[in-house]
């Protein structure tokens, strides 16, 4: 294939060592020669995932370099742990946190700056796509990174594609629906740029399951998953994990 698929693991602000232990052993005999299994536990475990021999990296990352930033947490530290990739853009960041196109865009390149890959995620509310502007949404938030870094910035990056109102509901976009909206990523990006194009990884995310995971990975531009609440069972994982192959 083309592109190795992708299965991340967004623990959000859940889990524990005992959780770390877990879904180490649960993934630890899946062969990883084709598929990346990655895990992105709160900051404190991070370190304690890495030891248990998982890929693990940040759910965010400051846009700022090391200083005053009381409660914040550098990049540069995170890749020195021993840690490859960090999130960037999460929804909740965007809702929750105030997270701008630009703000996310300075995460992004404050991650590159420190060699973590970002994993960029992207996504319509329910009114967006009621409205009709799934794709020019979508299209905004992957046009201020190129905007501030210029197209070539996304070589080293993964997009994925959640549909907020998708994410934590059980309502999963259809196979249907989530290959329609990869596509567009896909092909707005091959009129850039189209080696890029064909290598980037693009996951979908949102009530993926060990049920859903399948058709969904199926269709030719999911490369992949972004998975939440999933994440947390350790079985339910690996069974995703497997799927991704
Ligand atoms: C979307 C996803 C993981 P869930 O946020 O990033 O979560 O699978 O629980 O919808």
């Amino acid at each position: 294939a083309l592109r190795k698929p992708m299965v991340a693991g967004n623990w959000k602000m859940n889990g524990s060592l005992e959780l770390v232990s877990e879904l180490a052993a649960a993934i630890a005999n899946i062969d990883t020669s084709d598929v990346d299994i990655l895990v992105f536990p709160p900051f404190p475990l991070i370190k304690s995932a890495l030891d248990a021999g998982m890929k693990a990296g940040a759910q965010t990352v400051s846009e700022n370099n090391a200083g005053a930033f009381t409660g914040e947490v550098d990049a540069k530290l995170v890749h020195a742990l021993g840690a490859n990739y960090t999130l960037v853009g999460h929804s909740e960041r965007r809702a929750i946190f105030g997270e701008s196109n630009e703000t996310v865009a300075a995460k992004f390149a404050k991650a590159q700056e420190n060699k973590l890959t970002p994993i960029l995620c992207v996504g319509e509310s329910e009114q967006e796509r009621e409205q009709e502007l799934t794709e020019q949404v979508v299209w905004q938030q992957i046009d201020a990174i190129i905007g501030k870094l210029g197209v070539d910035a996304l070589a080293n990056s993964v997009i994925a594609y959640e549909p907020v109102w998708a994410i934590g509901t059980g309502k999963t976009a259809s196979p249907e629906q989530a290959q329609a909206v990869h596509k567009f990523i896909r092909s707005k990006l091959t009129e850039l740029n189209s080696e890029l194009a064909a290598k980037i990884q693009l996951l979908y995310g949102g009530s993926v399951n060990e049920n859903n995971s399948e058709q969904l990975f199926a269709q030719p531009d999911i490369d992949g998953g972004l998975i939440g609440g999933a994440s947390l069972k350790a079985e339910s994982f690996a069974a995703i994990c497997n799927s991704a192959k």
